[in-house]
């Protein structure tokens, strides 16, 4: 298994859901600043050009919340990811999805200073609506679904991680509470040790 990474990216949140696996992989170090990621053997891999990417037995996935939901399967011991078709897979799901795909957005643009002139349209609504979703979805205790912790705090919670270092968005300090829980996992420590190293 091959995990092609930086720890200064979006790799970084996949390198953490390896070190809770606590799986043997291959780790390839892309330097986005020699735009490695440019070369015609990644974009091959990538057409996207970014990070991360996992290669597994001739299959490619790109996406951190796809590489995450596939680690979590592939490695059931570790108790990452609720049964296929149980309630909890349904919420389980639902943070895999909404954080790439309509909280992510949003937030990237308010951090831009731009607002999408049809939030309506927009998949992802407008910064209000984000913020209320994430004040709601966000555990008072524990993790998204309860006592078990899972794939899904690493997708939904790596990524608030990235909003309160970067301060993208004010947050509650329920948010807050819930980013101190996720850091003080001893693998997103050992994970996030490595960044800003390129090892
Ligand atoms: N939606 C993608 C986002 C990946 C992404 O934007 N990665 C950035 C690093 S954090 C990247 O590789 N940027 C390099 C580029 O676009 O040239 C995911 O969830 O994996």
């Amino acid at each position: 298994m091959k995990h092609y990474f930086n720890p200064a990216s979006r790799g970084a949140i996949t390198n953490w859901l390896l070190e809770e696996l606590k799986v043997p992989h291959e780790r390839i170090y892309i330097d986005l600043a020699a735009s490695d990621n440019d070369t015609p053997a990644f974009r091959k891999l990538n057409p996207m050009g970014k990070l991360p990417v996992l290669v597994d037995d001739g299959a490619v996935v790109t996406e951190v919340a796809a590489i995450c939901a596939y680690l979590a399967d592939k490695f059931p011991l570790a108790n990452l990811a609720p049964p296929s078709g149980s309630t909890e897979r349904a919420i389980y799901y639902r943070y895999l999805f909404v954080t790439g795909n309509t909280i992510e957005p949003a937030i990237t643009l308010y951090a831009s200073g731009i607002s999408h002139p049809d939030p309506k349209t927009a998949g992802w609504g407008d910064i209000d609506r984000v913020q209320t979703t994430i004040e709601q979805m966000v555990p008072k205790h524990d993790w998204v679904l309860g006592a078990a912790f899972s794939a899904a705090d690493v997708v939904f919670g790596g990524l608030l991680d990235s909003v309160l270092r970067f301060g993208l968005v004010p947050v509650s300090p329920k948010v807050g509470q819930y980013v101190a829980r996720i850091r003080n996992r001893p693998a997103y420590q050992i994970a996030y040790r490595a960044r800003g190293t390129g090892s």
